[in-house]
């Protein structure tokens, strides 16, 4: 539990040359010999000892050289091996033996069985876990693997790289051997043993090169498997296109497991998945589902080469592979998908979940300086954030320069383990710009707020816009100095048309691009003949928080005319928050809420309007969350007026809108029609079903929503159907029959159950705790499988706002309960779970009285993870 400091950093004393790994496995008693090869670094200090890393680990043998160690020369415990007197130049070898538990291995890091199958987690510092070794990502090496196990129960044995070649003994067991030719750090390290399924395919390489494919999941679930298999080919094909990346071993290997701590793993050449993200077909899996495994197939697959051809120096630069490949992944989904609906749902995300995060205690820089459990540095601020920043270069150096620059860091630094410093000059030296002061979106916390006023003076056709910025202080950084910020805007003239400046005075403006560079700032902009309407941020060009006045004419303005579809989404996000916020406030203070026909004609003409594409359309409909609601109103929050309050606007609009919606409900049936999982499909469903939504607030009755579940022909239709008649109608009777039914045919289906825990854990009001008590306690609840926990216990804290913050505080004390309980058996899982309650600050008074309790109950337990109390301590700081 030291903090780490990113200061402290320098390389080993030791180079480790190569490792052999031999694995005898058994369910309780793995046995691990690890042959490595070092020698002293030039220039280390001849006397300094070799220290290996071990995290509850017991040393079986030891060899130097192939003889035993003397007893005299090493030191070892269950979290380091230290050896001593060793050579000052010359190489030598060290031969480990460890036995290792993989059954009782619940924390799910290191080597551990899932269902039956070994598999491996070594990111961060699972290798540790595994045998002594220098677990650190800048230690790279080449790997040979050999793995002996009990054939029948284990036909499959699986490592990194090639496979060399494997053969059967006389005793029942058999053997194969692996040879990973490139060198990576012991993070990447994987190995899988067990019976599976096998789904094959090939890809050819753009040089010719024959790559075999191949995905194993559980016997039975091949054709589930279908979709991933081409998502990654996708992949493979747009990471030639677009970043020149060729793939580079002559097998890629996907395993699909049930007990994943996280969403996927982009080992070399053998990447192991959450079966979420890999198991698809139209019957079990959302169209959500679809584009998430699209999505994270391609994010593991690019990490081929940001992550693992060029990986990280340290922990500090996991935005180096993290941040950069999230863009990645989120460009590959815009060229897949729509462009503008794939931004839209970005930024939806990164306001709920990484604003919070950037403002509350949990705030750090894209790239932290010190840390004290590198496993809860995973956040929406390193990965979401982190591609945001990446984006902004891009955005700032434009399409070409940006191409120059990444084509540099792919020349200049394959094989390293790189910093962000390496990755920015990159682009400094490809372009011949400065990015010292963009460099500090990598260093400083909190989320610029940018406050805008503009005047237009009609007799010297001038707009003259002013800026200013602010970052708020941040736990670690109370001062702040101003960022580069770049701002896409577009001036549009009365009939929409766009208007061009003759010049712009005041700061750098570069195409529809303008740079907010000092802390406020005024820009100027010659021969506008008409009044202009400003859209700014277009695009989510710069991931801030703005403030510019707007009027609702304005506004109606842009939601009409930008060219950009995200500004007109906006725009109408724009018109509608005032909205909503001004509903939650009378519904608190019991004052009748007024409903605003303007924006629900806004609402329902765009939901009308066939020239935009339904997915846009569902977008609108869909408003801000509660989640967005709070945070607009900022602190002192009561959930249930929010809730209340945005369930009446939602009733305005649809009875404004209700001959739009049942129309849309009618034509939009796709029954009959093959289900197809693309985008243009998935729109449809996702406006018919907002329809849907909106109807049953007319009809306020569950029969529409009853008879969509009994026709609905695909599990996005079905389970939105179900979510509406639960979250809906909690109490009727159609909808205990449809969440019954529901039960009974898919309780064979782990990940449909998931949803089925999920949709009843988030269903408002008081009576939800009571509901999650009695789900807990339900033979489907699988306490040891992290998908279940989230889909229970992280759906209900993470999102129900008002069921979990229940005046009582009685749902603060389940979570803590339940995080101290899963802490005993895997930290990484309580510790994500608990950041659940990061704002609790901004509740209420009563809330945020009865929300301290509970967290400080957590922190005073007698045994905590250091995962925990990392969170805990900072959450009350
Ligand atoms: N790199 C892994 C995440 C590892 C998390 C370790 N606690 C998956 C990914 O980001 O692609
Ligand atoms: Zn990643």
């Amino acid at each position: 539990g030291r903090v780490v400091h990113l200061a402290d950093y320098r390389p080993t004393d030791f180079v480790l040359e190569r490792v052999d790994l031999t694995f005898e496995l058994d369910p309780e008693d793995t046995k691990i010999e690890s042959r490595l090869i070092f020698h002293r670094r030039e220039g280390a200090d001849p006397q300094a000892p070799l220290v290996l890393d071990g995290d509850e680990l017991t040393l079986s043998g030891l060899l130097f050289d192939q003889i035993e160690m003397d007893a005299d020369r090493y030191t070892a415990t269950a979290s380091s091996l230290t050896i001593r007197d060793l050579p000052a130049a010359e190489p030598f070898e060290v031969t480990v033996t460890t036995i290792i538990n993989p059954t009782a291995n619940t924390k799910l890091m290191g080597l551990f069985r899932s269902n039956g199958i070994y598999c491996t987690q070594c990111e961060a510092e699972g290798f540790r876990r595994i045998t002594y070794f220098p677990d650190r990502p800048d230690v790279l090496a080449v790997y040979t693997v050999n793995i002996i196990a009990d054939k029948e129960a284990n036909p499959l044995l699986l490592s990194n790289g090639n496979f060399l070649g494997g053969a059967g003994y006389g005793d029942g067991k058999h053997f194969a051997a692996w040879f990973d030719p490139h060198p990576k750090p012991s993070y990447l390290f994987a190995l899988v043993a067990g019976d599976l399924g096998l789904v094959e395919d090939t890809f050819t390489t753009v040089s010719g090169r024959e790559v075999a494919l191949k995905i194993y999941v559980e016997h039975g679930k091949e054709p589930r498997a279908a979709y991933a298999m081409d998502a990654l080919k996708r992949s493979m094909k747009w990471d030639e296109e677009v970043f020149g990346r060729e793939y580079d071993l002559d097998i890629f290997m996907v395993v699909a497991v049930s007990d994943f701590n996280m969403g996927a793993m982009e080992n070399k050449g053998l990447n192991i998945f959450n079966d979420k993200y890999v198991l698809a077909d139209p019957e079990t899996a959302t169209d959500q589902d679809y584009a998430y495994i699209e999505a994270i197939i391609a994010h593991e697959y690019f990490h081929n080469w940001t992550g693992n051809r060029i990986t990280c120096r340290d922990w500090f630069q996991l935005c180096l592979k993290e941040g950069l490949t999230v863009f990645r992944d989120h460009e590959f989904s815009a060229d897949q998908r729509s462009r503008a609906v794939k931004r839209i749902a970005e930024v939806r995300h990164l306001r709920s979940e990484q604003f919070p995060e950037d403002s509350g205690p949990l705030a750090h820089p894209v790239r932290p300086t010190k840390y004290r459990e590198i496993n809860n540095f995973y956040t929406t601020t390193v990965y979401e954030k982190g591609s945001e920043v990446t984006r902004m270069i891009a955005t700032l150096l434009g399409r070409d320069g940006f191409k120059k620059g990444m084509d540099l860091y792919f020349d200049r630094h394959d094989g390293d383990a790189a910093t962000v410093e390496d990755f920015v000059k990159c682009f400094e030296d490809a372009n011949s710009v400065d990015l010292a002061q963009f460099s500090l979106w990598y260093n400083q916390a909190g989320t610029p707020q940018v406050t805008v006023s503009s005047a237009y003076d009609e007799k010297a056709s001038t707009f003259t816009l002013s800026l200013e910025q602010v970052v708020a202080a941040t736990p670690g950084q109370p001062t702040k100095e101003p960022m580069v910020i770049p701002l896409s805007f577009s001036l549009l003239s009365d009939d929409g048309t766009v208007l061009t400046p003759s010049s712009v005075e005041g700061g750098k403006v570069a195409g529809d691009v303008l740079q907010l560079v000092e802390r406020s700032q005024t820009f100027v902009f010659q021969g506008i003949a008409s009044r202009p309407v400003l859209s700014l941020n277009r695009g989510f060009s710069a991931p801030i928080t703005l403030h510019y006045p707007q009027s609702k004419d304005d506004l109606a303005h842009i939601a009409r005319h930008d060219s950009d579809l995200f500004s007109r989404w906006q725009a109408v996000t724009d018109l509608a928050l005032p909205a909503l916020t001004a509903a939650a406030r009378n519904a608190a203070s019991g004052a009748a809420v007024e409903s605003d026909d303007a924006l629900a004609d806004v609402v329902v003409a765009i939901a009308a309007d066939e020239s935009l594409e339904p997915a846009f359309r569902a977008q609108v409909l869909a408003l801000s969350s509660e989640a967005d609601i709070a945070r607009e109103l900022g602190s002192n929050n009561d959930p249930d007026a929010i809730h209340a309050g945005r369930q009446t606007v939602l009733a305005s609009i649809a009875a404004h809108g209700e001959q739009t919606f049942k129309t849309l409900f009618d034509t939009l049936n796709a029954a009959g029609s093959a289900y197809s999982p693309d985008a243009a499909g998935a729109g449809r469903r996702a406006l018919r079903n907002s329809a849907l939504l909106y109807l049953t607030f007319v009809e306020k009755s569950p029969a529409r929503a009853a008879e969509a579940f009994a026709k609905a022909d695909n599990m996005t239709d079905l389970s939105q159907a179900l979510s509406i008649l639960a979250h809906q109608f909690p109490d009727a009777e159609e909808t205990r029959a449809a969440l019954a039914s529901f039960e009974t045919r898919f309780a064979d289906n782990a990940l449909v159950m998931d949803k089925w825990f999920q949709i009843q854990a988030t269903i408002p009001g008081d009576m939800a705790l009571d509901r999650v008590n009695a789900l807990l306690a339900n033979p489907h609840f699988k306490g040891e499988n992290p998908n279940r926990v989230r889909s229970l216990i992280g759906s209900f804290a993470f999102a129900n706002p008002t069921g979990f913050n229940r005046k009582d505080g009685a749902a603060y004390d389940l979570l803590a309960s339940q995080v101290l309980d899963i802490d005993g058996r895997n930290p990484q899982l309580a510790a994500r779970l608990l950041t659940a309650m990061r704002s609790w600050r901004l509740l209420e008074p009563m809330r945020a009285d009865k929300a301290r309790n509970a967290l400080m109950r957590i922190e005073s337990a007698e045994t905590l993870s250091v995962d925990v109390r990392d969170i805990i301590e900072r959450m009350l700081q």
